[in-house]
């Protein structure tokens, strides 16, 4: 039930040892104040290591994002449809360059981040090594994925790091756009015949728990909150984000009739908090750390793209390119 238990790994050091004490506490004052730390700023090692870390994982889950749905934009039922979601699906990789952009201004190129995530180095979201078989399955992406991104990234948009924190503000405003389109599409499926309410409840009985996963271990299981936290880049826990997302869309889910496969959710009046099935963590630690339905394919996908667009790069970064030496 609602809390969990146990440990995903041992809790991480704190790190702080070699830090010098004044700079540190006039770091932590200036968190405490509400100041925006920007690139050029003294920050300790490991707030930098934490967010390179963060920010990087979240760029590469926009990538990765990007491919569910992308393989529903030719077979989107009409031209609205598809022109709706190429644009999102366009959104997502444009979030990634954001990111990675922030990620570089704390001193890891982009393209080391690039060969982490196709070399199986670096993590990105659960929720994208799961099939999309539907195109039900497309609409519960982007209405619930997209609102549980947005409840995360609402929150962290006030954290304390300026460049992550303005470019999630920006994403935020994107992904509202994406949550009323995939709302209206499961609408659509929900009220529409027996069929498409048929494939709108697989489809949210399949996404249901790696979506309770997307929101990140338990409290108690997490390693790196209490860190984040403290130095406002998370600005809300893992446990507190999923309460969120469980108080602003169960209701929303039961209202169009669908059930979600889980018999122990509900809203325990006296606590507020919301009683569900923990989730097995053992299914997500497997596909977080490469073992989960999707996960070589998507990488073979973003090695592919990465080899094919390489001629590009080449291209850009030679002495004889026009962009370099402007012709005469
Ligand atoms: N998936 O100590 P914890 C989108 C890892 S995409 C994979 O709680 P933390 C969209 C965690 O990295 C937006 N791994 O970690 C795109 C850590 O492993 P390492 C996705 C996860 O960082 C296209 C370990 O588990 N949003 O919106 O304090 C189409 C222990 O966890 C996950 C973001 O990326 C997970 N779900 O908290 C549609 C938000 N959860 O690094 C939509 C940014 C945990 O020690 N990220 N792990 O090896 C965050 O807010 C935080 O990093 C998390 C985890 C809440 C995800």
């Amino acid at each position: 039930m609602y809390g969990g238990g146990g440990s995903i790994d041992a809790k991480a050091p704190i790190g702080l040892e070699n830090e010098d004490p004044v700079k540190l506490q006039e770091f932590e004052d200036r968190i405490a104040r509400g100041e925006k730390i920007e690139p050029t700023d003294w920050m300790p090692a490991l707030y930098r290591k934490q967010l390179i870390r963060m920010i990087e994982q979240h760029a590469h889950s926009e990538i990765i994002g990007a491919l569910p749905e992308g393989t529903w934009i030719t077979r989107a039922p009409g031209f609205k449809r598809k022109l709706a979601l190429m644009a999102k699906v366009q959104d997502e990789v444009g979030h990634a360059q954001l990111l990675y952009s922030a990620a570089e201004t704390l001193g890891k190129s982009r393209e080391a981040m690039i060969d982490d995530l196709i070399n199986g180095k670096s993590k990105y979201s659960n929720i994208f090594n799961y099939p999309a078989f539907t195109w039900a399955d497309a609409n519960a992406i982007s209405w619930l994925v997209d609102a549980g991104a947005i409840v995360n990234q609402l929150a962290n948009s006030r954290g304390s790091y300026g460049p992550y924190s303005r470019a999630l503000d920006r994403i935020c405003k994107e992904e509202a756009f994406h949550l009323k389109f995939g709302h209206h599409c499961v609408i659509h499926m929900a009220s529409g015949t027996k069929i498409q309410r048929q494939m709108m409840q697989e489809a949210i009985t399949r996404w249901w728990t790696p979506l309770m996963h997307f929101f990140g271990p338990p409290d108690k299981m997490s390693k790196h909150t209490e860190i984040l936290v403290r130095w406002k880049v998370k600005m809300a826990t893992n446990d507190q984000n999923r309460q969120q997302f469980l108080d602003m869309y169960v209701p929303k889910i039961w209202e169009l009739g669908l059930t979600i496969p889980d018999p122990n959710l509900r809203k325990n009046k006296e606590t507020g908090q919301w009683e569900y099935t923990e989730p097995d963590w053992e299914e997500f630690k497997r596909v977080i750390n490469g073992d989960g339905p999707l996960n070589a394919e998507r990488l073979a996908v973003r090695r592919t793209a990465e080899a094919r667009g390489r001629w590009v790069r080449e291209a850009l970064n030679s002495p004889k390119s026009a962009y370099v030496t402007p012709l005469a």
